[in-house]
C-alpha cells in the first residue's frame, strides 16, 4: 500500500498548545481518552481507523447504463445514442475531513465498466475515522502520472495515446453509436487525453458532508453521469464531431478542451 499522509487534526494541535502553555492547569488529555471506543473496534483494526472502498457507477439520465450497440438514450442536442465502452483513469483520490485534515491515496486508478474488479477498489484498510467534508480526485492522469511506458500490461497499457500526439495514455474512452442526421447508426469515440503537451485532465471535488469514515468500513460511490460529457457548457451535436470526414476527436484540441469543460458536471457522489 502506498504511503499516505494526513495532516494533524486542529483539535489535537490546540490540545498540545494548551498543554504546553498551561501545564497542570488544563486537563486536556481527558478529552481525548476514548477508551470505550477502542473496546468497540475489531481487534485487528488500528484504533480510530477503518477501510474505505471506492465504487464506480456509470449512469445515463440517472439510471445505471445499459451497454449495447443500440441507441436508447437522448443527449441534450437530441441525438439518440447508446454506450459500448466506458474506460478511464482517476488519479490522486483525497478525503477531506470536516475538521480540516486530509488523507491522500495518491496514484492512478483504472476503471472499465466491463471489468467488474475495477468497479470496486479498496483505497486503504486503515483510513482515520471521522466526519467527511468532501472527496477530491483528478479525472484522467495529471502530467506527472501521464508518462509513456508507465503501464506495461493490459488493461491499462491498452489506454496508450499515440506518441505522435504527445504520448502517455487516454484519460477516457467513451464509445458507442448514435443516429446521425441521415438516421443511420454511426460510431462515436469520445476519447480524451493530453494532446501535444497540453494537459486536459481536471480536478473534481464532491461534497461529502453527512458522510464519515467509519471503523466498520465505508464505501464511497463515484457516479459518472455519461450524458454530461455531451452537455453544457458545450452541448454536443454528435454529427459535428463524429462523421465520415472526421471520425475521431483525438487530434482536435477544441474538442479536448470542450470535454474537459463539460466534465465539470459529470461526477457525483452516490447515495450511501
Ligand atoms: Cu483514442
Amino acid at each position: 500500500m502506498r504511503t499516505t499522509g494526513r495532516t494533524p487534526r486542529p483539535l489535537a494541535l490546540a490540545c498540545l498548545g494548551a498543554t504546553s502553555l498551561l501545564a497542570g492547569l488544563v486537563g486536556c488529555g481527558d478529552d481525548h481518552d476514548h477508551g470505550d471506543d477502542v473496546d468497540a473496534r475489531p481487534a485487528d483494526a488500528a484504533p480510530g481507523s477503518g477501510a474505505v472502498t471506492v465504487a464506480f457507477a456509470h449512469r445515463v439520465g440517472g439510471d445505471a447504463v445499459l451497454m449495447g450497440t443500440d441507441t436508447p438514450y437522448l443527449n441534450a442536442a437530441g441525438d439518440a445514442f447508446g454506450v459500448t465502452v466506458v474506460r478511464y483513469f482517476v488519479s490522486d483520490v483525497s478525503l477531506h475531513f470536516a475538521d480540516g485534515s486530509r488523507w491522500d491515496a495518491p496514484g492512478p486508478r483504472y476503471v472499465d465498466h466491463e471489468l467488474t474488479a475495477t468497479l470496486t477498489q479498496l483505497l486503504a484498510s486503515d483510513v482515520p475515522t471521522g466526519a467527511l467534508a468532501s472527496v477530491s480526485f483528478v479525472m484522467g492522469l495529471p502530467p506527472a502520472l501521464n508518462t509513456s511506458g508507465r503501464f506495461t500490461a493490459p488493461p491499462e497499457s491498452l489506454m496508450e495515446w499515440p506518441e505522435m500526439m504527445g504520448g502517455g495514455y487516454h484519460y477516457l474512452k467513451f464509445e458507442g453509436r448514435y443516429l446521425n442526421e441521415a438516421g443511420e447508426p454511426f460510431p462515436y469515440r469520445a476519447h480524451s487525453g493530453g494532446l501535444d503537451g497540453v494537459d486536459y485532465s481536471f480536478a473534481v471535488s464532491l461534497d461529502a458532508s453527512g458522510r464519515a469514515v467509519e471503523a466498520t468500513g465505508t464505501t464511497l460511490t463515484l457516479v459518472m453521469n455519461l450524458e454530461q460529457w455531451f452537455t453544457a457548457p458545450h452541448t454536443w451535436d454528435l454529427d459535428d464531431y463524429f462523421n465520415a470526414a472526421q471520425p475521431g476527436i483525438m487530434r482536435n484540441a477544441t474538442a479536448q478542451a470542450e470535454l474537459q469543460a463539460n466534465g465539470a458536471t459529470v461526477f457525483a457522489l452516490g447515495a450511501p
